[in-house]
């Protein structure tokens, strides 16, 4: 049997099914799972959608966001478990329950696997999104076109994973499966303004300060924006907020990879000694394979985008992180 023939089964079959998805959650992994939990309760199923980590504030206009809960009930257990967007095991909490609560696991992804993670794997490394292996799943399960408060969800996670249709892996139909969404009524500007506006002013300060301290490196071929803690101090904002300002050093002509390090408080249960971890996003203009160089530190993602968390202090991590870059490049320092 095809793995998605064994995962329409599985949801078939089942009655009880956990949805969950990788830690610090993004819109393409909380929209993908909250799209699927719609699918399933079509189907009668009772779903229960668990994130150790909140959903973040710019995506909490999702229908169904209140669902997402931080803990698992005591005692339950389920007949299949669905993990959205989540390349690895290492990208789930620690203690993650076992195979005896969860039961089957059922990966569906559109990242290149780290491990063999998953008793039945729905992956498309074609896909824009996970949002899109959700929508072959729910043809298959009958449940397409699917209902408005998946449509959302969905395309959301589209919107998001494709930075609103612009990156290379946006094709005809992405385009095509994007207007089957609008037409199950989607408002797109209520998904876009949520998705890349709407920020404080926090936020915004924030920006500026980092885009002041922009520098580059290797003739102006890598950009790197550094944010310490006392610029996170001085702009009133939380180590989420630099969430994805790496963009801005892509923007500037002629740079081939971007790079970002940020200073990110561990959680308790992250790292024994508390410690402060350096969080380095990259993404690519072009032709540089950034997930090859996330990789290296002990990351992962996709070509054109990818990030890493070390622990190491910023400088330090700034070098090795220019190093591999430059290495990518073809240049060696
Ligand atoms: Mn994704």
């Amino acid at each position: 049997m095809s793995s998605l023939a064994t995962a329409v089964k599985l949801a078939r079959d089942g009655q009880r099914f956990l949805l969950t998805c990788h830690v610090l959650p993004d819109a393409d992994a909380l929209g993908s799972m909250l799209g699927l939990a719609v699918i399933l309760r079509t189907l009668g199923k009772e779903v229960y959608l668990y994130n150790r980590d909140p959903v973040p504030p710019q995506l909490r206009f999702l229908p169904g966001w209140e669902d997402v809960r931080a803990v698992l009930p005591a005692g339950a257990k389920y007949d299949a478990t669905f993990i959205t967007d989540t390349a690895a095991r290492s990208l789930l909490p620690k203690h993650f329950p076992p195979k005896a609560i969860t039961g089957p696991i059922v990966i569906v992804d559109h990242h290149h696997a780290h491990d063999d993670f998953g008793d039945v794997v729905l992956r498309d490394t074609n896909a824009c999104a996970t949002a899109v292996v959700v929508l072959e799943l729910a043809a298959a399960l009958g449940v397409r076109p699917v209902p408005p408060a998946a449509a959302t969800p969905l395309y959301t996670a589209m919107v998001a994973d494709t930075g609103g249709f612009r990156y290379p892996g946006t094709t005809a139909a992405t385009l095509r499966t994007a207007a089957e969404l609008l037409e199950a009524g989607v408002d797109p500007w209520t998904v876009a303004s949520n998705v890349f506006e709407c920020w404080s002013m926090a936020r915004m300060r924030l920006l500026g300060l980092a885009i002041n301290a922009l520098e580059t490196e290797y003739a102006g071929r890598i950009a790197v924006l550094m944010v310490p803690q006392s610029m996170l101090n001085a702009a009133g904002a939380t180590d989420e907020m630099a969430e994805g300002l790496v963009e801005y050093g892509r923007m500037l002509a002629g740079v081939e990879i971007s790079i970002m390090l940020w200073e990110r408080r561990a959680r308790a249960d992250e790292t024994a000694d508390g410690g402060t971890r350096t969080k380095i996003s990259f993404r690519s203009a072009g032709r540089a394979d950034v997930s090859r160089v996330a990789v290296t530190l002990g990351g992962g993602g996709h070509r054109a985008a990818a990030g890493a968390t070390v622990l190491m202090d910023l400088r330090t991590a700034r070098e090795r992180a220019l190093a591999q870059a430059g290495r990518e490049l073809g240049i060696e320092r």
